[in-house]
């Protein structure tokens, strides 16, 4: 139940209860949530290797009230799968039994301003924080993660993360494989040493962000699926500090993809097919994967195909010459680019079931684009800047508000200077269309693997590129914009956004 002191916690320290806003009033008046949870943060050990513990942070999930299949288990030390449903009314009470302070963030969910995640909301060790919201988004693959200012890149890598899957009724009506025949991958990087993880060794890491020599999906090393000769729904997401990686079958099939970050294709886009899928730090992809087009018995492995590295490494061997580099690599893990296994498949020797039609759900009007923003990206001296200016807690630009309701045509360019780098751009509290990507900019060998169709939360913008995406911000209130490789957010690679009218600060 809502008490004062969490009414005020949901509100930020010092505002009183004639502070609180009429939709909180609203949900305070109204009836029970459909369904109630509680995540706490804290320490554990798991054996994530044959005979020994590694040390995590992990979310421990319960549920309250409701639907007990609300919450599903993960078997590695990922945090519990909410599995919403869209116009459920949700409560989350999320307890932090951390050394240090935390708060969540559901990425790609739009919630109302309180139940955001904002850094400014984070919560003490023993403290706890109340989220309430109602299931707007539609049926799709969205997470969860910490958000505190600085901190971010460290919890997550030692285990602090989750899958949301939000399901309507309509999804069995366009015939898509339904949950018994879908697998969820969280593609994580970590360096490994003496089975613990290792988190950043040296100052390259905060440019680079954090890469590792070790894959794990689902919170564990070593991801073999059997699955039997029928169409699937693979739900991939990149949950690493900063890898980039290039999707693709190791036997050469092309990947069909259904949906991105923020729900399923529409019908006018069409399932988008690719040789390969580039998938930045956060970003989202599902695909109908038919594996009855194999043969009975086949093993085949999605993995991360080789690129030219994007990063800093190759520039600083240059500058310091291989050895120098190639050491650097070493300490460092691979770099990005590098090949690696991500899972294995094999297909069951079974009878093939045939494949349904799929009627992708019908095109939403795009809003109109009334208003015009811009913003240059630069990495500069080690820390990253948003039209040169880093993170504040509280400040907001005026080039940094958005009106409430209305299309604007928000332009990012990734040419301020500095290190020539790609940036996972990521803005809270809304779903964008990318409208245009300057054309030439992305390195040949990934161009082919970008969908920008669908609905996106979060973009890659590699050096010298303009992307331009459209947002119409539904919830009021004070939002962010920042880069979602883990150290350059953490390095203040981050800003405000203000949704609708609000005082500047
Ligand atoms: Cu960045």
């Amino acid at each position: 139940m809502w008490t004062r002191r969490n009414v005020l916690q949901s509100l930020g320290a010092g505002a009183g209860l004639v502070a609180v806003p009429a939709p909180i009033r609203r949900a305070l008046a109204a009836a029970e949530p459909d369904l109630v949870l509680r995540l706490t943060a804290q320490r554990a050990e798991l054996p994530l290797w044959p005979g020994a513990k590694t040390a995590v942070l992990r979310y421990f999930g319960q549920v309250l009230h409701g639907r007990a299949d609300g919450l599903k288990p993960s078997p590695g030390y990922l945090g519990p799968t909410l599995e919403l449903r869209r116009g459920e009314r949700v409560r989350i009470e999320f307890r932090n039994r951390l050394a240090e302070p935390s708060i969540i963030h559901w990425h790609g969910m739009i919630v109302p301003e309180t139940a955001d995640g904002h850094p400014r909301f984070a919560v003490g060790p023993g403290g706890e924080y109340v989220y309430e919201f109602t299931v707007r988004n539609p049926a799709g693959t969205y997470l969860y993660h910490p958000h505190p200012h600085g901190r971010t890149g460290a919890q997550v890598y030692w285990g602090l993360a989750g899958l949301v899957i939000v399901r309507e009724a309509e999804e069995r009506a366009y015939g898509l494989p339904g949950p018994e025949h879908e697998l969820s991958l969280v593609i994580q990087d970590r360096r490994v040493d003496d089975d613990q993880f290792v988190l950043k060794r040296m100052m390259m890491d905060d440019m680079n962000g954090v890469l590792g020599d070790t894959v794990l999906v689902n919170g564990a090393p070593d991801a073999a699926f059997m699955v039997t000769p029928r169409p699937w729904r693979l739900r991939l997401a990149n949950v690493s500090n900063a890898r980039i990686y290039k999707l693709a079958w190791s036997d050469g099939r092309p990947l069909r993809v259904i949906a991105t970050d923020n729900g399923l294709l529409s019908a006018g886009e069409g399932v988008q097919t690719r040789p390969y899928v580039v998938l930045g730090p956060f970003e989202r992809v599902e695909l109908l994967e038919d594996f009855g087009e194999r043969r009975p018995g086949a093993e085949i492995t999605l993995l991360s195909g080789e690129f030219a590295d994007v990063g800093m490494m190759d520039m600083m061997g240059g500058m310091m010459g291989r050895g120098m580099g190639g050491m650097m690599s070493g300490m460092m893990g691979p770099a990005q680019g590098k090949e690696m296994t991500l899972a294995r498949f094999t297909v069951a020797a079974a009878a093939r079931t045939p494949r349904e039609t799929l009627r992708l759900p019908p095109s939403e009007a795009p809003p109109q684009g009334r208003h015009e923003l811009y913003t240059r990206l630069a990495f500069r001296h080690m820390q990253g800047f948003l039209n040169g200016r880093r993170f504040e807690m509280e400040a907001v630009a005026d080039d940094e508000r958005l009106p409430l309701g209305e299309g604007t045509v928000w332009t990012f360019a990734n040419d301020g200077g500095g290190m020539a780098m790609p940036h996972p751009m990521h803005i809270h509290g809304v779903r964008f269309r990318i409208l245009e990507r300057s054309r030439g900019d992305a390195p040949a060998d990934l161009r082919e693997g970008l969908v920008d169709a669908g609905f996106k939360d979060t973009f890659l913008i590699f050096p010298g590129e303009r992307v331009r995406v459209l947002v119409a911000p539904t919830e009021p209130g004070l939002f962010m914009y920042h880069c979602h490789n883990l150290e350059h957010e953490d390095g203040g690679m981050m800003r405000n956004c203000r949704f609708g009218t609000g005082p500047s600060a």
